[in-house]
């Protein structure tokens, strides 16, 4: 049943929009470990998929997106990334606080069309699923940073263990290395003046006319080199570094693992086969942080300015595998933004 959430209500009614590997875990985490929320009602173009999770959650299968949207108190989307902005669009035109998951769009044409249709709206409805921001890792490193002075360069890896959806390389950029794009921008409080990315041989598992790994070469306005190597069929594992090398001294991010194991003559941790292996915890207090800021009538973590200026630079990276090196153009930001 839709509520109006001008007031506290103890639960929110959360329709969950795709149910794939993370559409999925998110309705499980917020069925199980998010308090404050309830997976009511679920939706996917596969029927049998959505039923299966309605099942074990207790939740209602929607006939349409238009339709759960329509019954909940707030919507998760986790569909595929080319449905992501007419989806967010419908939940902002029927205004509900919506998580949307990265990327906001693949092209910056359709990121655009979200960012205006919330400009219309005048009020700030999206929180976009740019989860690392919620990592411990991460939020340690961007704390930390002032303690060794000034950030010089910034080291980024970025492997998956198989491309996750079928590799292109303007998807390894859109998709993937999007993460990135987004994760340095805010640890260095800083935005993007050029971008340039670096091909070389190819993997053994990258298809003819496609690039697998590439390096992403970023400066920032105050100077700071970002460097990304984006590799999505890495196949031993699921991996994500980052090393900021400051005036001062450098920070290195930990790999997210808890456990050392000392067994059979060797020592080691695990390295898991997909990201929620590697960013569970990360999803976990996105979402709490997502509700919790419902519950108060705010948005929480990444905008969808931080999204429009994603897709803005993955699009520049793209551009710079066959055209060189290429400028950032973003606009200026709107004050809903600030
Ligand atoms: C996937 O959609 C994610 O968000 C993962 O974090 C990322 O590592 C992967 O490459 C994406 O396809």
């Amino acid at each position: 049943m839709s509520l109006c959430l001008n007031h506290r209500v103890t639960s929110l009614s959360v329709g969950v929009i795709g149910t794939g590997n993370i559409g999925t875990a998110h309705a499980r985490s917020l069925a199980r470990e998010v308090s404050g929320a309830e997976v009511t009602w679920v939706f996917d173009a596969d029927s049998a998929r959505a039923s299966a999770l309605a099942d074990e959650l207790g939740a209602h299968v929607a006939p349409s997106a238009e339709q759960l949207i329509a019954s909940s108190d707030a919507v998760v989307i986790a569909s595929p990334d080319a449905l992501h902005a007419d989806q967010a669009i419908l939940c902002l035109d029927a205004q509900r606080p919506t998580l949307c998951e990265k990327p906001l769009a693949p092209t910056v044409g359709e990121a655009q069309r979200v960012v205006d249709a919330e400009l219309d709206l005048g009020r700030r409805l999206l929180s976009l699923g740019f989860m690392r921001r919620f990592d411990p890792g991460y939020v340690y490193l961007k704390a930390a940073i002032p303690s060794v002075g000034t950030p010089l360069i910034v080291h980024n890896v970025h492997r998956n263990t198989f491309a996750p959806y079928g590799l292109t390389s303007a998807g390894t950029l859109t998709n993937s290395a999007i993460h990135e794009l987004d994760i340095n921008r805010w640890l260095l409080d800083d935005e993007y003046a050029s971008v340039q990315v670096i091909v070389g041989r190819p993997g053994p598992d990258t298809p003819e006319g496609e690039f697998d790994p590439m390096l992403v070469i970023l400066t920032t306005e105050r100077g700071t080199l970002v460097e990304i190597e984006a590799f999505v069929n890495a196949r031993y594992g699921y991996e994500v570094r980052c090393e900021v090398v400051a005036s001062g001294g450098t920070l290195d991010m930990g790999d997210g693992s808890f456990i050392t194991r000392r067994a059979d003559r060797a020592v080691g941790h695990d390295v898991p086969e997909l990201w929620l292996g590697r960013f569970g915890e990360a999803y976990r207090r996105e979402l709490q942080a997502w509700v919790d800021a419902t519950h108060r009538g705010k948005t929480s973590g990444a905008t969808a300015w931080d999204g429009l200026v994603a897709t803005i630079t993955a699009n520049a990276a793209v551009r710079s595998i066959t055209e060189g090196p290429q400028a950032i153009d973003v606009p200026a930001r709107p004050a809903l933004y600030a």
